[in-house]
């Protein structure tokens, strides 16, 4: 059978994060990806690996998006970086067209490099017009600190209070993400169903972030999505894959290391 997975993010084009990583993931857990590109981010070595970014016309992606949904029939998407609030406009009334059985948002605010002050205009766009498209929604410590209000999270007992705030905003489910930020031995994920809570842990590996963990969980996510499996079991999943990949990462010239699909 073809499960067919659909991202709409953004390029990046060491290709440790956004859409590469999203399709390799989609691959690997034996899904056909296809994707629609929002916009390219390309790190600058010579400005300590600072992001350039330059959004896609809007029009260009409701023209992606037009074609992906008409060629086939999809109905588990991944929302990973839009950029811009136009962008997010147009993502937001495209997804309104038909009906989805999961839209899998990675609330990507800022990455490293990005100005803050560009990343709050974004912030309002996501909150108002796309968190509640979603069914699921996976922020990390600083989104869902961001989109909780909460100014600090540092332990998990904050992390699901984040999450429920943060349901509170329309996702069906929530999955916060600790990372290596959270203090503790453990990489926690907390996932709020609206009534329940689900604590994940394991052990972290290492103390540095890697490049590309985020867009991989939620990719993995929703490739499981496609095949079948309930929030739950693909959330589980998924951490497994990405814990995989953290372990298998693959280094290179710039200063940090990216998670490896398939590892
Ligand atoms: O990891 C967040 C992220 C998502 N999408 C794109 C990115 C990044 C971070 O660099 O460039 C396109």
């Amino acid at each position: 059978m073809n499960h067919l997975a659909y991202v709409i993010a953004g390029s990046e084009a060491t290709g440790g994060a956004g859409l590469q990583a999203d399709l390799r993931t989609f691959q690997q857990l034996g899904t056909y990806g296809l994707g629609t590109v929002t916009c390219i981010v390309s790190f600058d070595p010579k400005a300590n690996w600072t992001h350039r970014f330059v959004p896609i016309e809007p029009q260009v992606v409701a023209d992606q998006i037009e074609a992906a949904t008409a060629a086939y029939d999809l109905d588990v998407v991944k929302i990973g970086m839009l950029g811009t609030p136009a962008t997010i406009d147009v993502v937001a009334n495209a997804l309104a067209g038909q009906t989805w059985r999961h839209v899998v948002v990675d609330p990507v605010l800022i990455c490293k490099g990005q100005e803050p002050g560009a990343a709050l205009d974004t912030d309002t766009a996501l909150r108002e017009r796309i968190l509640p498209l979603a069914t699921v929604v996976t922020p990390n410590l600083f989104e869902a600190g961001v989109l909780s209000g909460m100014e600090r999270i540092d332990s998990v007992d904050d992390l699901v209070e984040a999450a429920k705030r943060i349901a509170d905003l329309g996702p069906r489910y929530v999955v916060a993400k600790g990372g290596v930020e959270l203090p503790g031995d453990e990489a926690v994920d907390v996932l709020f169903d609206g009534t329940d809570v689900e604590i994940l842990r394991v052990p972290k590996v290492g103390r540095e972030r890697v490049a590309g963990a985020g867009c991989t969980l939620a990719a993995a996510i929703t490739a499981e999505l496609a095949k079948g499996s309930d929030v739950s079991e693909a959330v589980r999943r998924a951490k497994d894959f990405v814990t995989a990949g953290i372990n298998g990462r693959i280094s290179g010239n710039a200063p940090f290391d990216t998670v490896r699909q398939g590892a």
